[in-house]
């Protein structure tokens, strides 16, 4: 019989897809107001992998006079901070930075996280108590009194802190 698909063609034709991690901590994580965005198909892909907590303790603050969440780049200060792990293509990473003003406001940084649950059973689970690499947006670019404000293991947008989130659409003009 002869062989129609050259190994070599098929190859080719293949697209490469660039897939990466991300941990979301803040406004991105589900049920929090940033969410549907990355949900959002327009944007890219965005496939939710597992609970997860940094390794290291990091402040968690709220700041500006927005109540935005920012995981400050302080490693061993804080606490282990709780969120999300996503599978991410290259739009959506592209989005997510845009969305995150980075490297002005945020910057993409590679975090170690220990994976706490996942929904398991897919491609790409994440073994639970595993220790595995992601990226994060957290922030080098903070205001020094930021580091005497009260620190979060797990960030709620509308909590009993009272620092409740405006979202961007709810901004007045300066
Ligand atoms: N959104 C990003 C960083 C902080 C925020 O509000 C996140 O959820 O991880």
């Amino acid at each position: 019989m002869k062989c129609l698909f050259h190994p070599q063609i098929i190859v080719s034709v293949i697209p490469v897809v660039h897939m990466a991690k991300v941990f979301v901590y803040g406004t991105l994580k589900e049920g929090q107001p940033n969410y549907f965005k990355m949900m959002d198909h327009k944007n890219g892909q965005a496939e939710f992998l597992a609970h997860a907590r940094t390794v290291d303790r990091y402040p968690l603050v709220i700041a500006t006079k927005h109540n935005i969440p920012f995981l400050l780049d302080v490693p061993g200060t804080g606490q282990r901070v709780h969120g999300e792990i996503y599978r991410v293509d290259q739009q959506m990473l592209e989005f997510l930075d845009k969305l995150k003003k980075c490297p002005r406001l945020y910057q993409r940084r590679l975090i170690r996280l220990e994976v706490q649950d996942g929904p398991g059973g897919g491609e790409h689970t994440l073994e639970s108590g595993s220790c595995v690499e992601a990226f994060v947006y957290s922030t080098d670019t903070y205001e020094p009194e930021w580091l005497q404000k009260p620190t979060y293991e797990n960030y709620e947008a509308y909590g009993d802190h009272g620092l409740h989130f405006v979202c961007r659409e709810d901004r007045r003009p300066e």
